[in-house]
């Protein structure tokens, strides 16, 4: 009874908190763990033979080996993540290399892209949402290797998208001149996913 009075005592005065209610998009509620979401089982990639590809509309196509991308210049990034089933998640701390470092040099004509992962996962983005420093392939989190459940070891970062278009366990981007919907648009999730308008399912 206590514990529960001090809780719902907390998580009262956060809501209220002006500063933290501007940061929570229309429907969603502040959680302080770290939920794990995965539609099927944990994928465990072998370093030694993970890479990571750019190919599609790309020329030319770019291949990274683990020790490469890990070569790569990378950054910290400090950012609020909100998630279809309504829970949102402030000041995460990621670290990451930034997907307009992995374009850069890449000539393309493709106005999207798709996030192809170990596992049968796939998510679509434009191409202008995921470059001018809005996504990152996160490697760690809260300054530790990111963990296998939540996508280690990289997953793809898009904050200001719900939190599906992260796709987990992530090992290339295809460039594509049509928009191809992913996993969870095709089963009726919003193509874009806008958590400031709200974009939860096709039709919103
Ligand atoms: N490969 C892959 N990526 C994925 C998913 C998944 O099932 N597989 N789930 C998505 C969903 S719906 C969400 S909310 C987030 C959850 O990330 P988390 O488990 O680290 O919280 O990952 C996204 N990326
Ligand atoms: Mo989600």
């Amino acid at each position: 009874m206590v514990q529960e009075f001090v809780s719902r005592g907390f998580r009262g005065r956060r809501r209220k908190d002006p500063a933290v209610a501007d940061r929570l998009p229309p429907g969603q509620y502040l959680t302080r763990d770290f939920p794990v979401l995965s539609a099927g089982p944990t994928p465990r990639p072998v370093l030694a033979t993970w890479d990571f590809m750019i190919t599609g509309e790309a020329e030319p196509s770019q291949r990274w080996t683990w020790d490469e991308f890990r070569a790569l210049p990378s950054e910290t990034v400090t950012t609020d993540i909100h998630c279809v089933t309504k829970w949102s998640k402030l000041d995460t701390v990621w670290e990451g290399v930034s997907l307009d470092t992995l374009l850069d040099g890449i000539e393309t004509s493709a106005d999207y892209i798709v996030a192809r992962c170990d596992g049968d996962y796939t998510t679509n983005l434009p191409l202008a949402e995921v470059t001018g420093g809005k996504a990152w392939i996160a490697f760690a989190y809260d300054g530790e290797p990111l963990e296998p459940v939540h996508g280690g070891p990289a997953r793809l970062l898009v904050p200001h998208l719900y939190f599906w278009k992260s796709a987990k366990w992530v090992r290339g981007l295809v460039l594509t001149s049509d928009d191809r919907p992913g996993f969870w648009e095709r089963l009726g999730y919003h193509n874009f996913g806008d958590p400031w308008r709200e974009q939860r399912y096709w039709g919103d």
